[in-house]
């Protein structure tokens, strides 16, 4: 393998991946290394949908050849189209499908049917009743809940009208949806008809089937995502700013050693309960350890790291990093970004891969499946398994890395620490970016992707946002990535940004770069610019806002749902790593220019750091122009040196 600092900027990972290539395990690095990219399948006009192909829309070889068609004549356009929102769908589902999970626990929890979980945040509970016109009174949290997770339930299956948590969106916004006929019905339903539209002979134009897209990626953002995000506080309670620290380094070697690593906390606050039971704690004794030790990866791990301060192992490509360090007795695992790998991985180790959702199966697994009415008896016997698995151990290597950080901040605790408990408000950072200490605000989040150097291109990206002003707010494993840097703790806020910026920054008591949780709880972003526009001398709309959006390593079909949710909702996004449909200009051109005119927002694409900056800055700039304050530059504050080089000149 090439030296292995470029392809990662993690220092732990490097370790293991040095270990991996002496020990000779696979990894995904490895794999990714061997894999050669397919240039059709990665310009996104490769067609599948029937097996009349697979047809290669490969663009024509010399001016004046007729471009290729598919057997059924498609066009390169449609099939990169299809492509595209299918690609939606997948992500919509994902998310969706985690939210439809939340929504029925909270049902079965306001029942009392549900051993372990019950309603936790009920301010959030009133809240969200009353978005969605749900009578509070004098009614009991349970019954309101009930009702509540309901009405939820019943958005998937909704087949007309316009999913409600939508309506939080501005006015503006909305009436756009509605001109162009995308205002989301029901989340199945657009899920089930992008499918639909994309097989053999159905939508055969290139703009009708992108319309699709959007509405499907609009029920993923304000309504599967949400659903998950607002019913998650509900139920585990809304996340406040907390410490902890992460990477492998947080592994104990004297300790039992739990991994949870998917997506739903559903499992993981049981599993977390569980590990409290004082008769495993005496369990774990017995066998020989200190202490149960859970620790999280992946999305998982960025919701108990937001409600409880877990520490966080590692992101999406550190899975395999995390067993080899031999130090992990059982890695839980429920849905989505688990790689099929860590089964055989583990055959090399002692440690146990436990899958615990119908959903999800895998090879060299433990299947111990989670029902939520006896979810907290299931975690006992899982964290037992852990513990009996802890005298298998063999070579222990822990890389002894680790960075403390701050997590959990939201749309309600920004809205409380900017403007206090009784008049909590945007007000200080619309201010902020009306007087110019704050150029912008940018939502940086994704995945990892051995593509490209691990975590180094976001961790350039976010250092040089807010080297020049800008606000970050991080989900996913983007948020772990930078977590890395330091960034994430309010006293490098001196060193890495301007001093306006700074000044904010250290006013509030929040660094530059602020971690907002998982994947779903991008929907958090959306509230928070909903309320930056509500706040008012920002323009009228989301596309007013001198904000951006990218995803500077992605890889899941997720990131394309998330993406358009956030173009349709009148965004600039850039992505990097590669364009999935870059075969198409036509389509190309569409989705960088054309939907700019449509919705104010606009897809982009850059794999170079510094230049996915760049335009992520000159966007700012146009928004900050469009609104007349894109002359008021930061008040510079001189110390002594800058001052005689002042009178020097
Ligand atoms: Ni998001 Fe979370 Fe990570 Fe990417 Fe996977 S964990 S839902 S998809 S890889 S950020």
């Amino acid at each position: 393998m090439a030296d292995l600092t470029e392809r990662s900027s993690c220092e732990a990972t490097t370790r293991m991946l040095k270990k991996a290539s002496e020990e000779d395990h696979s990894t995904a690095f490895s794999r990714a290394e061997k894999m050669k990219i397919c240039a059709i399948g990665d310009s996104g006009i490769c067609c599948r949908n029937c097996v009349m192909g697979p047809c290669r829309l490969t663009p024509p070889k010399k001016e004046g050849d007729e471009p290729k068609r598919g057997i059924c004549g498609a066009t390169a356009e449609v099939v990169a189209a299809r492509n595209f929102v299918r690609m939606i769908a997948g992500g919509t589902s994902a998310h969706s499908d985690h939210g439809r999970a939340v929504a029925e626990t909270l049902i079965l929890a306001a029942k009392g049917g549900a051993e372990g979980y019950r309603i936790k945040d009920r301010i959030k509970l009133i809240e969200v009743a009353a978005d969605l016109g749900i009578e509070v009174g004098e009614r009991t949290s349970e019954e309101i809940a009930l009702e509540v997770g309901r009405k939820c339930l019943a958005m998937f299956g909704q087949q007309e009208g316009e999913i409600e948590f939508a309506l939080r969106a501005p006015e503006p916004r909305q009436e756009i949806w509605r001109k162009l006929g995308v205002f989301p019905r029901g989340i199945d339903r657009e899920v089930v008809e992008t499918i639909h539209r994309t097989s053999i002979g159905v939508d055969q134009e290139m703009e009708n089937i992108l319309l699709q897209g959007t509405r499907c990626s609009l029920a993923d953002g304000w309504g599967g995502s949400m659903i998950a995000t607002e019913l998650q506080d509900i139920l585990f309670g809304t996340p406040t700013p907390v410490k902890s620290k992460i990477n492998l380094g947080v592994l104990e070697e004297d300790q039992v050693n739990i991994i949870v690593h998917g997506h739903e906390p559903i499992l993981s606050e049981m599993v977390l309960l569980a590990a409290q039971s004082e008769k495993l704690l005496k369990r774990a004794e017995e066998k020989g350890a200190r202490g149960i030790n859970i620790s999280g990866i992946c999305c998982t791990a960025n919701e108990i790291l937001s409600r409880h301060g877990i520490p966080i192992a590692g992101n999406v490509l550190q899975q395999e990093m995390a067993i080899l360090t031999g130090a992990v007795d059982a890695m839980v695992v429920d849905v989505q970004c688990v790689y099929q790998a860590i089964g055989e991985l583990s055959q090399c180790f002692h440690t146990k891969i436990i899958t615990t959702s119908p959903k999800a199966k895998m090879p060299f697994a433990l299947h111990i499946e989670l029902h939520e009415e006896n979810a907290l008896e299931i975690a006992e016997g899982i964290v037992e398994a852990a513990i009996d698995n802890f005298p298998n151990r063999g070579r222990v290597d822990i890389p002894d890395v680790t960075t403390e950080f701050i997590g959990g901040y939201d749309h309600e605790y920004i809205n409380y620490m900017l403007g206090g408990k009784f008049r909590a408000s945007y007000r200080p950072l619309n201010d902020g970016i009306i007087d110019g200490r704050i150029r912008g605000v940018v939502g940086v989040v994704g995945c990892n992707n051995p593509r490209v150097p691990h975590e180094s291109v976001h961790v350039r990206v976010v250092e040089e946002l807010v080297a020049n002003g800008c606000l970050v707010a991080m989900t996913g494993c983007a948020a772990q990535s930078v977590a890395k840097t330091g960034l994430m703790s309010p006293e490098t806020a001196k060193d890495a940004c301007p001093q306006g910026l700074y000044e904010i920054c250290e006013t509030v008591g929040i660094p530059p770069v602020l971690h907002v949780g998982s994947c779903v709880d991008n929907s958090r972003i959306l509230v928070a610019l909903n309320a930056m526009v509500q706040e008012g001398g920002l323009g009228s709309d989301v596309s007013d806002l001198p904000v951006a959006g990218a995803a500077p390593e992605w890889m899941s079909e997720k990131a394309v749902a998330i993406g358009n949710y956030f173009v349709a909702s009148g965004v600039y996004t850039v992505i990097g790593v590669t364009w999935p449909v870059s075969g198409s200009q036509v389509l190309t051109d569409y989705l960088f220019k054309e939907y700019e005119k449509i919705y104010g927002g606009m897809w982009d694409c850059e794999p170079d750091p510094d230049k996915m900056v760049g335009k992520i800055l000159s966007h700012i700039d146009k928004k900050r122009e469009a609104l007349g304050i894109l002359g008021k530059r930061e008040r510079v504050l001189y110390d002594m040196a800058a001052r005689r080089e002042l009178s020097i000149e």
